[in-house]
């Protein structure tokens, strides 16, 4: 069955590479008759989005032509916090366990001060810490990613969780970019203002939900990568921009 990559970005005051402010993205991986249903729904994340009303938005659609690649999603725990610090200091935690060292863990929260200026994931050295994606404000964008059919609702229901859109989109991005090799972890939180939960995911440990990373009306949030030296930078760029993967419970390569 032939699928199509469609992919939506939306921007408030011209195109994002024009200086626009970034509003929404998404992607959806579906087969030719679920494109029109999945363009409707891009088109209403990106036109009811609480970061404001797009004047400029972009949807590309192509047929994908490398085979897929399915993986399972990374194990899910949920961390109840009610204060952002307590929230933050638990992802330190999970950094430092994941081999971090404080001073590059520093040097993370501080490169998630700029996302709102990045519109896509910001790659940094897991030893020293530094930026090493040089793609300026336009940082990097995994796509050509989704769950399976049926598959999101199968899982939540065996996880006993109530299906939840956010959740679902962040898995998959979280499960696509912690999967190569090299890639230590990733701390993300929402850039919607009214969205305060996020995660620290790796393949390791797996997607670590935390309840509340920021306040309530911060529009500043995207996504740290943490990648070993020896990563060859282009090659994980084209990996996450480039290579379809598709979510199945319990299923892996
Ligand atoms: C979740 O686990 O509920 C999603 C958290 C991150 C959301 C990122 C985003 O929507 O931009
Ligand atoms: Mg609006
Ligand atoms: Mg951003
Ligand atoms: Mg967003």
């Amino acid at each position: 069955m032939n699928l199509y990559s469609i992919r939506m970005r939306a921007a408030l005051g011209g195109p994002h590479e024009q200086g626009g402010k970034h509003i929404s993205g998404g992607e959806q991986i579906a087969a030719f008759h679920e494109i029109q249903d999945r363009v409707s729904y891009l088109l209403r994340k990106a036109l009811e989005h609480d970061r404001g009303n797009p004047d400029f938005l972009q949807l590309t659609i192509d047929l994908i032509v490398e085979p897929v690649q399915m993986l399972s999603p990374l194990s899910v725990y949920t961390h109840t916090v009610n204060q952002v610090e307590e929230g933050r200091n638990l992802a330190r935690g999970i950094l430092r366990d994941l081999g971090l060292k404080e001073i590059v863990i520093d040097k993370g929260f501080k490169w998630m001060e700029i996302t709102n200026e990045v519109r896509g994931a910001i790659l940094v050295d897991a030893i020293t810490g530094d930026r090493i994606d040089q793609q300026g404000l336009k940082g990097v964008r995994a796509t050509r990613l989704d769950w399976k059919v049926g598959e999101f609702e199968k899982w939540c229901y065996a996880q006993q969780l109530q299906p939840n859109i956010r959740l679902k989109e962040a898995l998959a991005l979280a499960t696509k970019i912690s999967h190569y090799e090299g890639v230590v972890a990733e701390l993300c939180w929402s850039d919607d203002p009214n969205y305060v939960i996020g995660y620290v995911s790796s393949k390791i440990l797996g997607y670590h939900r935390i309840t509340k990373m920021k306040e309530h009306g911060d529009e500043n949030g995207g996504r740290v990568i943490f990648v070993n030296p020896d990563v060859r930078v282009n090659d994980y760029i084209q990996f996450l921009e480039k290579t379809p993967i598709l979510l199945k419970m319990g299923e892996y390569e």
